[in-house]
């Protein structure tokens, strides 16, 4: 039977997918890291993990243009196989193979070596720098597992990011556990926020607002996937503060209806 991933090889023809088409090839890639990591070994977990980030990153984005930046960069697997080294895949992490982490001068599509864990959002700081310096437009955009944040170097870009660029993207890829189960106050932090009622509760009202919209005007495609959305969205809420203005609560929605 013929697959997706056969025909996909580079984010072109990633983007030429519906989005059925990619949950199919979504599956493919997953089957594909079993397979292909069953010999040589790797980071298997870590990938399995991003795969439909990866697709929709490069369903949004366009490398080598637009710059992905990968904390660690041991969950870069599915990116290299959506650019271009598919057929060398089975290679990675053997002599004259393809790399187990970002290589530069492995693919115009990695802009960035890593290896160490915690210095992309500090990369991309840079390359934003650089960016707004030279006056282009490309997109940067870090992803960072939740072991960036036990690195100095992190909190240094993080604390710098709002008077050096207007323009940043990071995706907290938090699934609390980094080489071995997360400790100390900003992991605690994190747990405490999606753990709290308040975080839950506007989860839940974003939900039945969103689901009260006609589909055409929904605010977000992400919308559909309200609880989803609703995380990434709701981190500057004070946990002990005001209900959010922007968001309806349950009382109001139902009130309206
Ligand atoms: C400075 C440094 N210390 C330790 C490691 C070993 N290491 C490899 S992956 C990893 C954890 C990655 O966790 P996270 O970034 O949260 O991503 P996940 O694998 O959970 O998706 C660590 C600590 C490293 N690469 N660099």
């Amino acid at each position: 039977m013929s697959r997706y991933l056969d025909m996909v090889d580079s984010p072109e023809h990633v983007k030429k997918l519906t989005l059925e088409q990619q949950k199919q090839l979504a599956e493919e890639i997953r089957h594909e890291l079993i397979v292909k990591l069953a010999k040589n070994g790797g980071h298997l977990g870590p990938n399995l993990g991003v795969v439909e980030l990866t697709i929709a990153l490069h369903n949004v984005f366009s490398t080598p243009k637009d710059k992905f930046v990968w904390d660690v960069s041991h969950q870069s697997y599915v990116h290299k196989i959506l650019t271009g080294r598919k057929n060398r895949f089975h290679t990675i992490r053997t002599t004259d193979g393809l790399n187990g982490f970002s290589l530069r001068t492995e693919s115009e599509h990695d802009c960035f070596g890593a290896g160490h864990a915690g210095t992309a959002l500090s990369a991309a700081l840079g390359m934003c720098a650089a960016r707004d310096q030279r006056g282009t437009d490309e997109h940067v955009v870090c992803i960072f597992g939740d072991a960036a944040l036990t690195n100095g170097v992190s909190f240094e870009a993080l604390n710098n990011i709002a008077h050096t660029t207007k323009k940043f993207i990071a995706i907290l890829n938090d699934n609390e556990w980094s080489i071995a189960k997360n400790v100390g106050a900003i992991n605690n932090y994190l747990n405490k926020l999606i753990r709290h009622p308040r975080y839950n509760q506007l989860q839940k009202d974003f939900g039945t607002w969103s689901s009260g919209c006609p589909r055409a005007s929904s605010p977000s495609r992400s919308a559909t996937r309200p609880r989803k959305a609703i995380k990434g969205a709701v981190t500057e809420v004070a946990l002990g503060g005001k209900p959010a203005r922007w968001m309806p609560t349950a009382a109001a929605v139902s009130a309206a209806a």
